[in-house]
């Protein structure tokens, strides 16, 4: 017996031995095909946990995998260390961020080596680095510069808890996302970038990117375009009053019109005596989040302005309503009302006694008149009681009513085709003072006064005081909010908001290429934020991996972003993932999301001390496919760890001398030959799709058919050593420290790290099942026989039995009443 499988031992000493070695260090080499390989970057909480194994240690399974089969593989590490936790602490603690954000990158950096990941460490990149920020910073000027940043006052969802604004994005169902309160409105002068200019080409280049579909149908809808036309009415008083509608071909259904509670329009109609009922219902709607106002459900609610506007189309005379079903957000913040086909028309033209007009006549005849709906009818049909469009097919396309509605629209001058999204500018100032601060000035003379690139980066102090106002603590350390005015000399202020971590994370992969680039340099419009040669080599990124709760946010903004690079000639592609995959989540052993409170977290760094990172590991990826996650299981990573130990005997265990000299059984050898090469394709195939659990229980098998065979003469035999040198091969990406030690012991002295051998080839050939025999009857009596391919289909067993010589004698002159086949393993005809 050799000596016990000790992970602890061999561990430390392979992450020790690679890293002396330089083994994951990367070098441009024009000469081999490059793969970016990039996990999303981790928030620095201060623990590393279950989940973070989850996302990575597959993730690092897949770029090992690649760089086994040729590719020079840049797998970079880095932190995305800005971000409200760390100001929430200092508010508790009294520490500073800086210190709290370091302290924990510091303890999850050693815990991330424990992983025994092939993270090159050179490229780390850590987002509230100055020097990095200095390139955020950057960023936000060369966007400044070309109009794809603005200021502007906008009501902002605002979290009196938490006394922050959020993004659109961090508002989940009404509330916060991090506190659960509900969230008001406040206005306030925020930056924003121009990420709607990108809307039609986020939605069009989504063809380009092999990406999950689920991920892409969320960032369609997250998107949210509607084409339609925007019609203009008159008021009364003659205001131009513009609506967005997906059916102008309904314009002579029109009754009334609804404008948003918030609309600039609803003080100039509102009639003398409907200005309280107007005002008070303003008040209501404010307090109300969108969620609530546009659910379905929701029972109609509204005032009458006492003013009307004239239809365009007919003339006629409609009054003009506010309610909260109409958001000022989206379109223009007015409609016109068709009651007879939309639904939520319908159900506020019943409620207040409203005319209903129908112009779409169903052509099954169920509806004569509006007076027969029961319900809005916002199907196809025969047009009617339109004037021009009477009697055309309702819908879009060429000679249908739509297209007519907007060709009449627009000869007549009364409106033009539209197209409307859901998507909103990008909102990126935060009154927080952990993110990199806006580089922006103030100036009473001057006005808005952009840092000089030579002035970058606008460093956050040291020294700010944290107190839950609500405003950045930037605002009262005046050291750091007095300045010159750039241009003019005079007194100044700096902008105190910062800008929102989503920045960061859409550009660190560039960073990683070359970390912190002309560190301490100046920096001028004209540069780039990383080396370009490195750059030219590298990007984009080939394969990103990350949770799905990312599908709109950061997914989205990062490709906004690269758009925007490209557009300012800063990188040459036009997408930066070609790639992704989502894993699932790694749940508790109860099927519960892990969470302190329910007391069901697994910690991981107890689970290496106990089992090893390579059990650990494989016992992550053994658990079901990655793209599902699962409940941890303890019994089954028992499981992992008992297939290690016997890996370790059967490559360690010294062979039976008697059976080495033996003469071995040839189709014994035949037998362990075949699994070698049914075992490479498979995991082959199954490390390429992401699947590896499916590869795992695979090498399990293999490791079976081993231990099978070492109990015979075939142990000791050339396809012995090969097969199991291949099943070290083939378990290198996945348990990166134990295969590495075996192909030591395997190989002497030889050198050579495992993670820089070829990948195994598996011959289809080789891996085949041999032919076997199977009987051909008549009457169930055999009379021949067939030599097949084991799985031949039943049709084919049939003919070819048919079609045998020795048939033809039998049948000549016979009926073949039935055909029995029972595949590999015989046909029987039975004639009459
Ligand atoms: C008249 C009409 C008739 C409409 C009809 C629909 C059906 P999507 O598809 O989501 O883009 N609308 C426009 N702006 C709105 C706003 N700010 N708040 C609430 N509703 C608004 O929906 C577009 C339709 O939603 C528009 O087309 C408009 O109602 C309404 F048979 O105009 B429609
Ligand atoms: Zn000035």
């Amino acid at each position: 017996m050799a000596e016990r499988y000790n992970p602890a031992e061999i561990e430390s000493k392979w992450q020790v031995a690679w890293d002396e070695a330089g083994l994951y260090d990367t070098v441009e080499d024009p000469e081999r095909p490059k793969w970016y390989a990039l996990t999303m970057l981790p928030y620095p909480s201060g623990d590393l946990h279950t989940g973070h194994w989850y996302a990575f240690t597959p993730s690092d399974a897949a770029a090992r995998w690649r760089r086994m089969n040729g590719y020079n593989v840049f797998f970079p590490p880095g932190f995305d260390a800005f971000g409200l936790p760390a100001e929430n602490a200092a508010i508790k603690h009294g520490v500073h961020p800086k210190k709290w954000t370091y302290a924990n990158i510091e303890r999850m950096r050693k815990q991330m080596k424990r992983m025994g990941a092939m993270w090159n460490w050179d490229h780390e990149a850590v987002t509230c680095d100055p020097e990095f920020y200095k390139w955020t910073q950057w960023f936000f000027r060369r966007f400044y510069d070309a109009d794809l940043a603005y200021r502007e006052k906008a009501p902002v969802d605002f979290c009196p808890t938490c006394n922050t604004t959020l993004a659109r994005e961090q508002v989940w169902d009404g509330n916060c996302e991090r506190c659960g309160t509900p969230v008001i409105k406040k206005d306030l002068e925020q930056w924003k970038f121009r990420i709607t200019d990108y809307a039609d080409e986020l939605l069009a280049d989504m063809d380009e990117i092999d990406w999950p579909e689920r991920v892409k149908v969320m960032q369609t809808n997250w998107i949210g375009r509607s084409t339609g036309a925007r019609v203009t009415f008159m008021t009364e008083e003659g205001d131009p009053m513009d609506i967005f509608t997906t059916r102008p071909d309904t314009l002579w259904g029109a009754t009334f019109m609804v404008l948003a509670p918030e609309h600039p329009l609803v003080e100039k109609v509102t009639a003398p005596e409907q200005a309280d009922a107007v005002a008070a219902y303003q008040l209501a709607a404010a307090a109300m989040n969108e969620i609530a106002r546009t659910k379905a459900d929701k029972e109609k609610t509204g005032v009458f302005t006492g003013g009307y506007a004239i239809n365009p189309v007919n003339g006629a005379r409609i009054p003009i309503w506010i309610a909260d079903y109409v958001m000022m957000g989206y379109g223009t913040g007015a409609i016109m009302a068709v009651p007879a086909h939309d639904q939520r028309d319908f159900e506020f033209a019943k409620k207040f006694d409203l005319p209903i007009v129908l112009v779409v006549q169903p052509t099954d005849g169920s509806v004569e008149s509006a007076d027969d709906l029961t319900e809005a009818w916002p199907e196809e049909g025969v047009m009617i009681n339109s004037g021009p469009l009477n009697g055309m097919p309702a819908g879009k396309g060429s000679g249908k009513s739509v297209d007519a509605a907007i060709a009449w629209l627009e000869e007549a001058g009364k409106g033009e085709a539209a197209t409307t999204y859901r998507l909103r500018d990008w909102l990126i100032s935060r009154q927080r003072m952990w993110g990199a601060p806006i580089p922006i000035i103030y100036c009473d003379q001057c006005g808005v006064v952009p840092v000089p690139y030579a002035d970058l980066p606008v460093r956050l102090p040291d020294d700010a005081e944290f107190k839950p106002t609500g405003e950045s603590p930037l605002k009262y350390h005046a050291g750091f909010l007095n300045v010159e005015c750039p241009r003019c000399g005079g007194p100044a202020t700096r902008e105190t908001d910062t800008m929102d971590t989503f920045m960061c994370s859409s550009w660190y992969h560039y960073a990683y290429v070359t970390p912190y680039w002309k560190s301490g340099e100046a920096i001028a419009p004209d540069d780039t934020p990383w080396n370009p040669d490195q750059g030219d080599y590298w990007l984009p990124v080939d394969q990103y991996t990350g949770g799905i709760e990312h599908a709109t946010m950061h997914l989205l903004y990062t490709r906004f972003f690269t758009k925007a690079l490209r557009d300012l000639g800063v990188v040459p592609f036009d997408e930066p993932m070609l790639r992704l995959f989502n894993q699932g989540m790694i749940l508790g052993p109860d099927n519960e999301k892990m969470s302190k409170s329910r007391g069901n977290v697994v910690n991981p760094d107890e689970m290496v001390d106990r089992y090893g990172a390579d059990t650990v590991r494989g016992y992550l990826m053994f658990i079901g496919p990655w793209d599902q996650g699962g409940p941890w299981d303890p019994a089954a990573i028992e499981g992992v760890s008992r297939f290690l130990q016997r890996v370790w005997s059967v490559v360690n265990d010294e062979i039976d001398p008697a059976l080495a000299a033996a003469q071995p059984d040839a189709a014994a050898v035949r037998d362990l030959e075949r699994k070698l090469h049914q075992t490479i394709i498979k995991v082959t195939e199954d490390m390429d799709g992401f699947r590896f659990n499916t590869a795992i229980a695979a090498m399990m098998e293999m490791n079976n058919a081993l231990i099978k065979a070492r109990g015979t003469a075939v142990a000791g035999t050339p396809i012995w050593h090969e097969s199991v040198g291949a099943l070290v091969l083939l378990m290198a990406p996945i348990f990166p420290h134990i295969s590495e030690e075996l192909w030591q012991r395997l190989h002497g002295d030889a050198g050579q790290s495992v993670h820089l051998q070829a990948w195994p080839q598996g011959d289809a050939e080789k891996a085949k099942e041999d032919t076997i025999e199977i009987v051909v009857q008549i009457n169930g009596k055999v009379r021949d026989k067939l030599t097949i391919d084991p799985g031949t289909p039943k049709q084919t067993l049939e003919e070819q039995a048919m079609a045998l010589e020795t048939m033809q004698k039998w049948l000549d002159g016979k009926q073949v009443r039935k055909v029995i086949v029972v595949p590999d393993r015989l046909v029987n005809i039975v004639i009459g």
